[in-house]
């Protein structure tokens, strides 16, 4: 249950104490016991930093609606851990070939190639046996929240779009493929933790259905964000490689629409996200998703 503390404070000491939670889990999760190569390779990738901002959603979800309790941090750790998996295979030469992420050598740069690729796997496993280990048979909920999980991951969610990302290197999308594409390869996984911090909660359904479209406009939101920020940040600003999607000949928000033509949909895909939040803000406190939204369109 939220505190009068937790209510009083700010959008950055809410998020601060959210990641703390995050990056304290997370070891703990990813065990500690193994030296080997393949665990130092994924927790090189798993503690290198990053927004965190997957298992942040799902925990403030939660927050919104008032679910608390142990179960909570296996499975925004779980989602971590899928999403860090994604970015270690996307890195990958036969990928996307990058060198930098988190602002340090990509995985397969210090690890080596085939090592990079058992870490990705090593970490969807453990994210896998997390989640399975937070079923309860008693709370049905929690069985149908790691399949929501999964279900995002899988082939009609980030691996699907990931797919059909790497046939469209140099093959033009039009702009109906490419929204498709980013609503599975990046959207999913970041609409999965909203929804699955719904159903944990056991939302009645108008308020699942408010949430869960907020879940789907943040994911895109986040997507076009990233092409705006590839085609006008520098590789240190960003932490990874700059310009990548215009050199790979990739369709992007930008190379599609134009730069001004982006930013004005990431308007639109953030007003529809605070609309939603807008349409729940007399029975719940959605003033930190709002914050988090609305930041979309400044932080880099
Ligand atoms: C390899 C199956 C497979 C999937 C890869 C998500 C993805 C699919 C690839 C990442 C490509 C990319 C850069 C997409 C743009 C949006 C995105 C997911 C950015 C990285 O996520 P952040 O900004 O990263 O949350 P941090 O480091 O903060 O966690």
């Amino acid at each position: 249950m939220e505190t009068k503390s937790d209510r009083q404070a700010t959008y950055e000491e809410r998020y601060a104490r959210y990641k703390e939670q995050i990056e304290k889990a997370l070891p703990f999760f990813i065990g500690t016991e193994g030296a080997s190569d393949v665990e130092k390779a994924a927790r090189y990738s798993l503690m290198a930093g990053g927004k965190r901002i997957r298992p942040v959603l799902f925990l403030a979800t939660a927050d919104v609606l008032g679910r608390t309790g142990p179960l909570l941090l296996p499975f925004a750790c779980g989602i971590e851990m899928i999403h860090t998996y994604s970015l270690i295979h996307d890195d990958l030469p036969c990928m996307d070939d990058d060198d930098l992420r988190r602002g340090r050598p990509t995985c397969h740069k210090v690890y080596g190639e085939g090592m990079a690729v058992l870490a990705g796997d090593f970490l969807l496993n453990r994210a896998f046996e997390t989640l399975l280990d937070a079923i309860d048979p008693a709370f049905p909920e929690t069985l149908k929240a790691a399949r929501l999980i999964a279900r995002a991951a899988g082939g009609s969610g980030m691996i699907g779009g990931q797919a059909i990302d790497l046939m469209a290197v140099h093959h033009p999308l039009s702009k109906e493929e490419l929204e498709r594409m980013h609503k599975m390869k990046t959207g999913a996984l970041l609409s999965a933790p909203v929804e699955a911090a719904v159903i944990l909660s056991g939302a009645g359904e108008d308020v699942s259905s408010v949430l869960s479209d907020f879940g789907k406009a943040i994911g895109l939101a986040f997507q076009i964000r990233d092409d705006i920020l590839d085609a006008t940040l520098t590789a240190s600003e960003l932490g990874k490689s700059a310009g990548k999607d215009d050199r790979d000949g990739k369709s992007t928000y930008v190379t599609l629409f134009g730069l001004k033509e982006a930013q004005k949909k990431l308007r639109e895909t953030i007003d529809a996200a605070t609309g939603q939040l807008l349409r729940l803000k007399d029975e719940l406190d959605v003033s930190f998703l709002m914050t988090l939204t609305h930041r979309l369109m400044t932080e880099s």
